[in-house]
């Protein structure tokens, strides 16, 4: 190939990876801010309020109505902080009981709905979901604490104050390969040097919003042209040893490659995304 040939493809193919990973991290940043906006609606108007001015239909109705400034979500909702102390009394004021996570057949295979589930074992405290956008409906009730990605980052979302990301995993019903992040709500306003205890104990739940992947980072690349030039994949790279895919197709060839760095908000999280020609030069 002829040297200016190869400049060319290289500086092309830079930028086209780098305009990709902008506006994915830009689409991403967008979505954090109005889910920690959410957060801040709900700790106002739900715990700042008695008696509360949001119930599940409220909550649904203007998530749904604002679902535009959350670009690529697919779907918010909140879980309350119940220790096991307040649980009978939650359940009776509620009248359903905290659910288990299904496991892995219940939630994969086919559409369960939380009636379904099974009750949660006694536990020193619970994360049950109260409120939900329509599109997540099958995790009202569901403790999601008793699954493992979400249960880190409840636990490191109300230590810290901040938005926290989960590790890719597979969300529950969608079956797809996403993230989750969290943002903690606190019952009075806490000093930026407040201890992680006196963060715990001022906590009353949960914000969280799911972001599918596979499903909108596809959404998000067929708004720009020459899908048929590249191929982009998205990667965690907080273990550099092991990256892991978030979306696009498994590339073994050595061809020219283009890295950009992605800023997902979460300083714990590294992520990366990764350009190829489809067509060998
Ligand atoms: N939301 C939607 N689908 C999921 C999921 C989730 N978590 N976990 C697995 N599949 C209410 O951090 C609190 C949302 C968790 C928030």
């Amino acid at each position: 190939m002829n040297k200016n040939t190869v400049l060319w493809r290289k500086e092309t193919l830079d930028n086209m990876c780098d305009e990709r990973a902008r506006m994915l991290q830009d689409q991403f940043n967008v979505s954090m801010n109005h889910v920690h906006a959410l957060a801040i609606l709900v700790s106002t108007f739900h715990h700042g309020k008695n008696p509360s001015a949001i119930d599940q239909k409220t909550f649904a109705e203007y998530t749904e109505r604002t679902a535009f400034e959350r670009p690529l979500t697919s779907g918010v909702a909140y879980a309350l902080k119940v220790l096991h102390s307040e649980r009978e009394h939650f359940e009776k004021e509620h009248g359903w009981v905290i659910k288990k996570m299904g496991t892995e057949d219940q939630s994969m295979v086919r559409d369960y709905t939380p009636e379904e589930l099974d009750p949660s074992p006694v536990k020193e405290e619970y994360a049950p979901v109260i409120f939900c956008q329509e599109t997540v409906s099958h995790i009202v009730s569901i403790d999601m604490m008793s699954g493992k990605e979400d249960h880190e980052n409840i636990l490191r979302a109300r230590a810290t104050g901040k938005g926290v990301l989960t590790s890719p995993f597979k969300l529950l019903k969608s079956n797809h390969l996403g993230v989750v992040l969290t943002y903690a709500i606190y019952n009075t306003e806490l000093p930026q040097d407040a201890t992680s205890q006196q963060r715990i104990d001022a906590t009353e739940g949960y914000l969280g919003a799911s972001y599918d992947f596979p499903l909108l980072v596809e959404k998000l690349l067929h708004q720009l042209a020459s899908k048929q030039t590249i191929v982009v994949n998205v990667f965690d790279t907080t273990n550099q040893s092991a990256p892991i895919s978030m979306y696009g197709p498994i590339v073994t060839d050595t061809d020219l490659l283009h890295i950009s760095n992605l800023d997902f908000g979460d300083p714990l999280r590294k992520h990366e995304m990764h350009c190829r020609f489809k067509q060998k030069s």
